[in-house]
């Protein structure tokens, strides 16, 4: 048993000015808020839907060039976080739009990025040396540090991926370095596919070690990752929460394909009524096909394709897709729990 702390009287509060003036403060008033029995995160959940925000992301074309930008990215940030570039606690999304013609000049910087393709067909980002095209679903990496930019064909069409990127906390980790390359575009060495060809078989090649923890596969694709489910799903393999979910690997580990963010893609099979859960991860998801619902903490959210959404910590998450199959891509910061041995999770 404790005791219950008091509002302090004119005497304590005379003794915390006299503290502070040393700069610092004491613990008893903010125990509760450093220490609470469960997380109380700020962020809230939320939608961003792309059917009302897709004409305001067209028109940012028209408000700046990507050359002037550097990266022509709408930035979704947490309604619960305003003024932290923040989508979640610790990480960042945004959306990224590129006009035919256009290079968003090369550079690196030490957070990492991924990319989730929202539509069309003709960018590519290079990425290390190697040139990536883009493909609606494609999972893509640019893990720290790598020299990485994007273009768009003279005659393609507008094109628009989410990023996500651990920026929120390699500010908190006073971390970040970024560098421009001398030239709008770094050299390319290869094309198309090259790193899938290397790792993407369950094979490798025979003198190949490891830089780093990086997964040495750049693209994803989507007709991979959405055939991956669609056959377990035949296969009988339905989890009750999650229905068919999967986690994209390092192949060379088995380990996240960079160091701080977890992606994953789930499908929902047409009538799916989820159980809910809640984890210690806050977690971004973004819509690939399908409309469904989901419920998160007190708030319920319809979507459909390319919506964006997300979940804090501990708040319980529900997925039903009543009319159609839906797929989800989603990304969380389960690496950074995982490593702190901070990750917990309820099923109910
Ligand atoms: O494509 O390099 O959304 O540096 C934010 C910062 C994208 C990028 C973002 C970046 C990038």
């Amino acid at each position: 048993m404790s005791a219950v702390l008091k509002q302090p009287d004119a005497s304590r509060q005379a003794y915390y000015g006299q503290i502070a003036k040393y700069h610092m403060t004491p613990l008893w008033e903010s125990l509760h808020l450093l220490v609470p029995r469960a997380p109380t995160p700020k962020m809230v959940p939320a939608i961003w839907r792309y059917a009302q925000l897709r004409d305001l992301l067209m028109e940012s074309g028209k408000v700046i060039s990507a050359a002037e930008a550097i990266r022509r990215v709408l930035i979704l940030e947490n309604p619960g976080l305003p003024g932290s570039s923040s989508i979640t606690s610790n990480l960042y999304a945004g959306l990224q739009l590129i006009l035919p013609g256009e290079i968003a000049p090369s550079h690196r910087h030490t957070q990492l990025a991924l990319r989730f393709i929202v539509e069309g067909k003709s960018a590519w980002t290079a990425v290390d040396g190697e040139r990536i095209p883009m493909s609606p679903g494609d999972y893509i990496i640019t893990p720290t540090w790598t020299w990485h930019d994007h273009g768009n064909a003279a005659d393609g069409e507008p094109v628009v991926w989410l990023d996500g990127l651990d920026a929120p906390l390699i500010a908190q980790l006073d971390a970040g370095f970024c560098e421009d390359y001398p030239e709008a575009e770094q050299p390319v060495h290869h094309t198309d596919g090259y790193s899938i060809v290397r790792h993407g078989y369950n094979m490798a090649p025979v003198r190949h070690k490891a830089k780093n923890a990086n997964s040495p596969i750049l693209k994803y694709p989507y007709e991979r990752s959405r055939e991956a489910l669609e056959r377990l799903h035949r296969m009988g393999d339905l989890d009750a929460w999650d229905g068919v979910k999967l986690r994209y690997i390092n192949p060379a580990t088995g380990g996240y394909p960079m160091a701080a963010i977890a992606p994953f893609l789930q499908l929902l099979p047409k009538g799916f009524k989820g159980k809910p859960y809640r984890t210690t991860e806050s977690t971004v998801f973004c819509v690939v096909e399908g409309r469904g619902s989901v419920k998160v903490g007190s708030k319920s959210f319809d979507y459909e394709p390319h919506d964006v959404f997300c979940a804090p910590s501990w708040e319980p998450v529900t997925l039903e897709s009543p009319h159609e199959d839906v797929v989800l891509f989603s990304f969380s910061n389960l690496p950074l729990l995982d490593t702190l041995g901070l990750w917990r999770e309820e099923r109910k």
